[in-house]
């Protein structure tokens, strides 16, 4: 009874999604919006620029550190700085966070690359890889033992292989998301790989500074995300050929 249930109501669904043009054109929007695909290029002429900085509220907290207990003769006799977590002692700036314009609709074309992420001396470098959907990643083993690259994706294909000294492997990430990525061989290891529904988006420098360019004058929702400190929003009014400034202020949740 429940299986009949369950098929009938499957099959109305059908029916109503042929019947109801809505809904279909529903699905296929919101289907472009997961491939990234909503986004139209444009020319975009006098664009403005949005600057800014992100920065931490609150005692800068002592960096935590990794413990290296294997593979000490590559990785090093000594624990790492985690970088989870890496605040300017100083200016207070952030480092590693994606700042990212959340809803713009259409703007300049989307470069894509072929980016890296390494594996060396035990650590992935950069510890936070932002690029635009459709990009590829060189993913290299860099040390003289073997590593792992276990992808915890959801929506693109996620992966978990060994990769031996010397290695490399390409991935490519065709929809937007947060991916982290570690090696289970050395427990410590882990990084981000952040796929951006279009291009504009920066990762912050050791000061917490940031820069997007050439964004068509409009108000935007621009967002700022770190791995521990999670996310903020913001709007910004962009005019063209001018700067427009925002910063954000992260604290501990
Ligand atoms: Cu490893």
């Amino acid at each position: 009874m429940v299986k009949s249930l369950c098929c009938v109501s499957i099959i109305s669904g059908l029916i109503l999604s042929v019947m109801s043009g809505g809904v279909l054109v529903y699905n296929n929007d919101a289907i472009a919006q997961e491939k990234g695909v909503a986004y139209k290029e444009i020319e975009v002429k006098d664009g403005g620029n949005i600057v800014g900085t992100v920065k931490f509220d609150g005692d800068v907290p002592a960096a935590k550190m990794l413990k290296v207990d294997k593979d000490e003769q590559t990785c090093g006799h000594e624990n790492k700085l985690s970088e989870e977590l890496v605040v300017n002692g100083e200016s207070k700036g952030v480092k590693n966070v994606v700042v990212s314009l959340v809803d713009i609709a259409s703007g300049k074309k989307i470069e894509t690359t072929t980016a890296t992420l390494d594996q060396k001396e035990c650590l992935f470098t950069p510890h936070v890889l932002a690029i635009p959907v459709g990009s590829s990643v060189d993913l290299l083993n860099s040390d003289n033992v073997m590593h792992n690259l276990h992808s915890w994706s959801i929506k693109n294909p996620a992966f978990n292989e060994g990769v031996s000294g010397g290695g490399k492997m390409t991935k490519k990430f065709d929809l937007p998301e947060v991916a982290k990525i570690t090696c289970d061989v050395h427990k410590w290891m882990s990084s981000f790989v952040v796929v951006k529904a279009n291009p504009y988006f920066a990762v912050t420098d050791e000061n917490g500074r940031f820069r997007i360019e050439n964004v068509p004058a409009g108000t935007y929702k621009i967002e700022a995300w770190q791995e521990k400190l999670g996310k903020k929003t913001s709007d910004i009014a962009v005019k063209s050929k001018e700067e427009a400034v925002v910063d954000f202020v992260l604290t501990k949740k």
